[in-house]
């Protein structure tokens, strides 16, 4: 039997649940999360981008050609992010210039070693990643002001389709991946799970 998406999905829905929804994200949507939670979020995302920016050109470098169309929509997102990170963070007089928190340089290292993983399991980490702010953002509802614009940054109707076709290219490969590398992308879906948790959680450990 093949591993999809859906399955992923579907089968660790607790892990899935536990990296979409949390008071973080709450608080948001309720306009209570204190700035300086918030602040301590935008800036260790930031740095994560960054990383995340320099996995998506690994990617890349896996895919097959016919992938690259859909990455390379995602690496001009990133672009537009990165400015529009560096943008945020001047109008809250946010110094970017900060150290990654356990949490992010943990993730950010995995990302790395995602690099010598086979390009199935690269996919679908690649798909869990953009997912987790897609739904994240989206499930709690209508935001308030200033929040309804990140809510929109990644819960907006384009992104959603971008994730799709992430989803659409992963399932391919998955398809005709071998067991072991079916079992790999499985377990590096559960980690990135695992991750997106805690990246929400680091909001209320401030530095
Ligand atoms: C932690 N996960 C984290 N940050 C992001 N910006 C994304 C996923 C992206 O899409």
């Amino acid at each position: 039997m093949t591993i999809t998406c859906k399955l992923l999905l579907e089968n660790h829905a607790q892990d899935w649940q536990e990296a979409t929804v949390h008071p973080f994200l709450e608080q948001c949507q309720l306009g209570i999360i204190q700035p300086q939670q918030f602040n301590t979020w935008l800036m260790q995302d930031y740095l994560f981008v960054v990383e995340f920016t320099r996995m998506v050109g690994r990617v890349l470098a896996s895919a097959p050609p016919e992938h690259f169309d859909v990455i390379l929509g995602g690496l001009a997102a990133l672009k537009d992010e990165l400015n529009w990170f560096k943008e945020k963070a001047t109008q809250r007089q946010l110094d970017l210039n900060i150290k990654k928190q356990p949490t992010c340089r943990e993730y950010c290292e995995y990302m790395h070693s995602l690099a010598d993983k086979p390009y199935p399991v690269q996919a679908t980490a690649f798909w869990a990643i953009e997912l987790a702010y897609n739904q994240g953002w989206q499930l709690p509802g209508k935001m308030p002001a200033p929040y309804d614009e990140f809510a929109q940054r990644w819960g907006n109707t384009d992104f959603t389709k971008y994730v799709k076709l992430l989803s659409q290219q992963a399932d391919e490969v998955l398809e005709t991946a071998q067991e072991d590398i079916q079992k790999q992308a499985e377990e590096s879906f559960l980690i990135v799970a695992k991750f997106e948790h805690h990246f929400w959680q680091m909001a209320f450990h401030t530095a």
